[in-house]
């Protein structure tokens, strides 16, 4: 009797346990696959002919490859604020590119794009660059003790990061709260005013460097490359750039691991292609284009080992990856890293113009691609979409979908990310690295009146400011060379107002 009765219960956890399994089946894990500066045209996927980046087109070749998806912003901190607060970033003072002593941009309060995978029992995690501030307003981060409010404060569970940029002080990893490896009998002190300690400058002691800055980051040095800002102590601390994209990618594979039984979000946000391009030596000198050609390698092995742990545990049909980039791309943004003189006639914004910091699409429009084996068609979808859509997308998903004004600008995209909507957003705003505003509807794109430089004197990029207002059709005209304001004058005034009701003036 008392063997059958355990004997019932065993088969109950059996099939109870199934159960559990067969639910968490049904979620899929999601992972974004955030790269940094990576252009329209810098993937073989997306026409590129000089570089071939073979992993990130598997992804595209199962999946959903994007020709209108955008940044919300033409540089790091906002495009990240407005993809994981679900609130586009220039409604939000300060948060431009931020300095690396910057305190946490996003309210806590407030849902975050982890804190809907969180609240719907996923385990979430944040991998590599975090560039959006961290420790109390007005405080900042306590470098030598507990560092918060931060990604764990927004809903991530795990948390391994760096704090800002790569050619930013400090350069150290996060893990959780604490930064990685600190001697505490050797405490960091980090200044973006005047310079603290001894440690050489770039500016100083340029004998000292082993890739020199084009322009500014000639402060404190740190493994051979001067960066910005001012930073001392901390030694046993500092990461060697040479070695990131295996410590990240390390970590991203052992979070997969370490949840393959759970429901997960990795937002993986890889330090490449940003500048300082110091890769490692198995890629250095590998795509004839010099360092940034070879981060692009670099970056196409990082994403080659997520995919492959998901194939080695079998999660492929059970997650969705999305792979995208923060901004445009830059070619020379600070480092004589040979990206110029090499380019070997490689386009890193594909047929957009301007590229980085730009209100031309060469700033915001850049590749994306989803995949969901068995979920989503394979193909090329050319509806519109805005990375600060990816909130209100997810909460859909989540089953608990956001409703009224409270988080007006993420829109549910769902439909759109998985292939079954082809018309997209109604609108995409746009935002430059000065803050003039773009949007795009149907064909049109309108941009703002600006009296910002025409072009950014140390990438020579064309920032796309103009004092009188612009109006392309980008159907016709992807490049943007014929303004048609004039020529038009109802579309024009369809598109101002259109954005200025948005922005709410
Ligand atoms: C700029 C830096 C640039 C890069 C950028 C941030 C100068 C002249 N330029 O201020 O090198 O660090 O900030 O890039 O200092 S982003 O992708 O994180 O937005
Ligand atoms: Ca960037």
């Amino acid at each position: 009797m008392k063997r059958i009765f355990f004997q019932s219960l065993l088969i109950c956890f059996f099939i109870c346990a199934d159960r559990q399994v067969m639910a968490q089946q049904g979620k899929p894990n999601v992972i974004v696959i955030y790269t940094d500066d990576v252009g329209y045209g810098d993937l073989s996927c997306y026409g590129a002919a000089q570089i071939k980046t073979p992993n990130i087109d598997a992804i595209a070749a199962n999946g959903l490859r994007f020709i209108n998806a955008y940044a919300s912003s033409a540089t790091c901190t906002p495009s990240r604020y407005s993809m994981l607060s679900g609130e586009y970033a220039w409604r939000k003072k300060g948060t431009g590119i931020a300095p690396g002593d910057a305190a946490l941009l996003i309210d806590p309060a407030k849902p975050t794009l982890a804190s809907v995978f969180k609240d719907a029992g996923y385990h979430t995690g944040v991998i590599g660059k975090w560039h959006l501030g961290l420790g109390a307003p007005g405080v900042g981060p306590y470098w030598n003790g507990t560092i918060k409010p931060g990604p764990i404060e927004l809903g991530f569970n795990t948390s391994y990061i760096m704090p800002a940029t790569l050619d930013r002080v400090p350069c150290v990893y996060i893990d959780g709260y604490h930064i990685v490896n600190l001697d505490p009998t050797d405490p960091i002190t980090v200044n973006y005013k005047q310079p603290v300690g001894n440690w050489p400058t770039g500016r100083d002691h340029p004998e000292l460097l082993k890739m020199k800055p084009s322009h500014e980051h000639d402060q404190t040095i740190v493994n051979g490359v001067s960066r910005i800002g001012y930073q001392t102590g901390g030694k046993s601390a500092l990461w060697v750039d040479e070695d990131i994209s295996t410590v990240l990618a390390g970590k991203a594979v052992q979070f997969i691991e370490e949840n393959k039984r759970k429901s997960f979000f990795l937002y993986f946000a890889t330090h490449n292609i940003h500048v300082p391009r110091v890769v490692n030596k198995r890629f250095a000198g590998k795509s004839g284009m010099g360092p940034r050609g070879d981060a692009i390698l670099e970056l196409d092995w990082m994403t080659g080992q997520v995919t492959q742990t998901l194939k080695r545990l079998n999660l492929t049909q059970n997650t969705i990856v999305i792979f995208s980039s923060d901004n445009g791309p830059v070619i020379d943004d600070g480092y004589i890293d040979d990206a110029v003189e090499k380019l070997n006639g490689h386009t890193p914004a594909g047929a957009l113009r301007g590229g980085k910091y730009s209100a031309f699409d060469g700033g915001t429009r850049v590749p994306m691609i989803v995949s969901w084996p068995g979920h989503i068609a394979k193909g090329t979808s050319a509806a519109p979409f805005s990375q600060v859509d990816m909130m209100a997308s997810f909460a859909q998903l989540m089953g608990k979908p956001f409703t009224g004004g409270k988080y007006m600008d993420s829109e549910n995209a769902m439909d759109v990310l998985l292939g079954k909507n082809t018309q997209g957003r109604n609108y995409v705003i746009q935002q430059s690295v000065n803050n003039t505003l773009s949007i795009i509807k149907g064909d049109w794109k309108y941009i703002e009146p600006s009296n910002g430089p025409a072009i950014n004197k140390y990438t020579n990029t064309e920032l796309g400011n103009n004092p009188k207002p612009q109006l392309y059709n980008l159907k016709t005209d992807i490049n943007e060379r014929k303004n048609l304001a004039d020529a038009n004058p109802e579309k024009l005034n369809e598109l101002r107002d259109l954005l200025n009701r948005v922005r709410g003036d």
